[in-house]
């Protein structure tokens, strides 16, 4: 039976203190364009901000610090989400360790410096679960990073990771700015990246079990032995997460923004083939990197500031699944 301080929490747990009402203020969406950035965009729609601000790539290189603060001078932004970044799966991560680490290095200093001289009133730092360590006690709360070695094949988008959450704690510290950070668990949904060296597990095997099913043929093929487990979030479940984070959180500590529960690669496949209609085997192969043995986060943080995610697996493969076949098979000639 409940008791009357369990009702007092829980009714606590779910209206937390607004902190910082995103009503009436321009909000910079930095990386707008990305799977994470779009939908922040269309979950700000129902903030009433003043505006929700959005830099194109041609006009400003968030990589160049000349570049970033003169956008930043001239638009003005009171509250910046950082959810602009180099991304990519497992293979790309492995494969071009210079663009991850410096891209992201870049983009995380030079997007922070300017907020600090324009006089950004709040700022939401986006990291990875990939930076907690490859053995990290699960579920993976806040305290275990730095306590152990890197998963090596994304090492260095991880320490670029690690360098941004340090840098808005360093913010804070060094001048009282309102700088946070968020650390997503593995996201997918519309607007990802489907190219098959590049992207992450889900957006792969959902292409690789599409294409198998339009040429009749039966089982697909997936990377590793399809043991290691991973917990998924829908793009619009995280958008929801991280404007709550920015009206509700407050914290030197970044928050780990999750579903709450893993599955094996293996698993994930068969639910894929479900969602596509493909029938028979996974067939895996060893040759290629399992990563992380696992990597589920706790959710208890975020659970305690009173959000929950709303989207299934199932639900949400079958959103993505029919983003996919609209917007990146006609233009496979499929
Ligand atoms: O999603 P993914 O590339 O990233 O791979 P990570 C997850 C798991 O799926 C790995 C397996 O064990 C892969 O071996 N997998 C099976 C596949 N088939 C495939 C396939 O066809 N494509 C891909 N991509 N994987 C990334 C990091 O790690 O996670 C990033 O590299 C970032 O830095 C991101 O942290 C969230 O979960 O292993």
């Amino acid at each position: 039976m409940q008791t009357t301080s369990g009702t007092a929490a829980a009714r606590d747990a779910a209206q937390p203190e607004l902190r910082y009402p995103l009503a009436g203020k321009r909000v910079w969406v930095a990386g707008h364009r990305g799977m994470v950035g779009s939908a922040i965009v269309r979950r700000l729609a129902s903030e009433g901000c003043a505006a929700v601000l959005q830099a194109e790539r041609e006009a400003v290189d968030l990589r160049d610090p000349a570049a970033v603060l003169a956008w930043m001078r001239q638009n003005e932004p009171q509250a910046v989400f950082v959810s602009a970044a180099r991304v990519g799966g497992i293979l790309a991560n492995d494969s071009y360790p210079v663009d991850f680490l410096d891209d992201n290095l870049m983009i995380a200093a030079n997007v922070m410096r300017a907020a600090h001289e324009v006089g950004v009133e709040k700022l939401l730092f986006l990291g990875s679960s990939c930076i907690y360590p490859k053995h990290a006690p699960q579920p993976i709360a806040e305290e275990a990073l730095l306590t152990g070695p890197l998963e090596p094949t994304n090492q260095w988008y991880a320490v670029a990771k690690i360098a941004g959450l340090k840098l808005a704690q360093a913010y804070r510290r060094q001048y009282g700015r309102d700088f946070i950070s968020a650390m997503p668990t593995n996201l997918y949904g519309p607007g990802d990246n489907f190219d098959l060296q590049s992207s992450h597990v889900i957006p792969a095997l959902m292409r690789k079990a599409d294409a198998a099913r339009r040429a009749g043929a039966r089982g697909l093929d997936i990377w590793g032995t399809g043991q290691p487990r991973r917990e998924f979030l829908h793009v619009d479940d995280c958008a929801d997460a991280l404007v709550h984070i920015m009206k509700h959180y407050s914290e030197d500590s970044h928050i780990n923004v999750g579903s709450g529960t893993d599955m094996t690669i293996l698993e994930l496949a068969r639910a894929v083939m479900k969602v596509v209609g493909l029938e028979g085997e996974v067939r895996t192969d060893p040759s290629k990197p399992d990563g992380t043995p696992r990597k589920l986060m706790s959710a208890d943080r975020i659970r305690a500031l009173g959000w929950h995610p709303s989207i299934e697996l199932n639900e949400g493969l079958a959103d993505t699944y029919r983003w996919y076949c609209e917007h990146v098979v006609p233009s496979l000639g499929g």
